[in-house]
C-alpha cells in the first residue's frame, strides 16, 4: 500500500539496492488484507508481503529489511552492530510505529469526529517520547548504528519524515531535521 511507512521501508531499500521488484497494491481500508487469499501469504492480515523468487512469503517490514540487507552495505557484519541496528528497528516498532504511525492514520485517513481521535492526545505525547530519544541519539550521531547509513535509518524515517502528518512538530528537532536531510541524500534515495 503506497500510503503505508511499513511498506516505504521496503520500496525504499529495494529501491537503493537495484533490486528488481514487483509492485502488488493492497487497499487495507478495502478489506483486502483480511480476505483468505491475502491471509494464506500473511496470517497477520497487514501489508507488508514480500514474496521471494522461490515462493516463501515473508512478512514484518523490519524482518523484510533484515532479509534484503543481508551482506549489502545497508547491514553490519560486526556483531554489536547488528544487534544495534535490531535494537533500533525493535524500538522502532514498539515506541514508535505505534503511536506516530497510528497518529497519522487517524489524522489523515479517517474522518474527523471519528472515534478513534479521542486516542490522540495519548498517542502524541508517546509520540514525542519516541521522538526525544531519537533527538538524543542523532546529537551525537550522524545515523542511528556505526556511524553509516543502515536498514535502522529506513526503518525509523519510514514514518518520521510524514510524522507531521500525524500533528508531530518537528520544528525544533534540529537532530532529526538534519538527519532527515541526510537520508534523502542517500544514493538512490525514493520518496514515498
Ligand atoms: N509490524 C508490522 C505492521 C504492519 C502494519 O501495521 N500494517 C498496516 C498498514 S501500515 C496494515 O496492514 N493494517 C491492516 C489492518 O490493520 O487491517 C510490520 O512492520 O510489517
Amino acid at each position: 500500500m503506497r500510503e503505508s511507512g511499513n511498506c516505504y521501508k521496503v520500496k525504499l531499500l529495494l529501491e537503493q539496492l537495484g533490486e528488481a521488484y514487483d509492485w502488488r497494491e493492497i487497499d487495507i481500508f478495502k478489506g483486502q488484507t483480511k480476505e483468505p487469499s491475502y491471509l494464506e501469504r500473511n496470517p497477520v492480515g497487514e501489508v507488508p508481503t514480500m514474496q521471494l523468487p522461490d515462493g516463501t512469503y515473508l512478512a514484518q517490514s523490519n524482518a523484510i529489511l533484515f532479509f534484503l540487507a543481508e551482506e549489502t552495505p545497508f547491514l553490519f557484519a560486526n556483531r554489536l552492530h547488528r544487534a544495534q541496528v535490531l535494537q533500533w528497528m525493535f524500538f522502532e516498532q514498539y515506541s514508535h510505529e505505534p503511536y506516530i504511525a497510528v497518529a497519522r492514520k487517524i489524522r489523515k485517513f479517517l474522518p474527523p469526529y471519528h472515534e478513534e481521535t479521542a486516542k490522540l492526545p495519548e498517542l502524541e505525547r508517546r509520540g514525542y517520547q519516541a521522538l526525544t530519544v531519537m533527538e538524543q541519539h542523532l546529537a551525537q550521531n550522524d545515523f542511528f548504528v556505526g556511524g553509516k547509513y543502515s536498514i535502522a535509518d529506513i526503518a525509523l524515517y519510514a514514518y518520521t519524515h510524514v510524522a507531521h502528518e500525524g500533528g508531530f512538530d518537528l520544528t525544533r528537532l534540529v537532530n532529526i531535521r538534519r538527519w532527515l536531510v541526510n537520508v534523502r541524500n542517500q544514493p538512490g534515495y525514493k520518496s514515498m
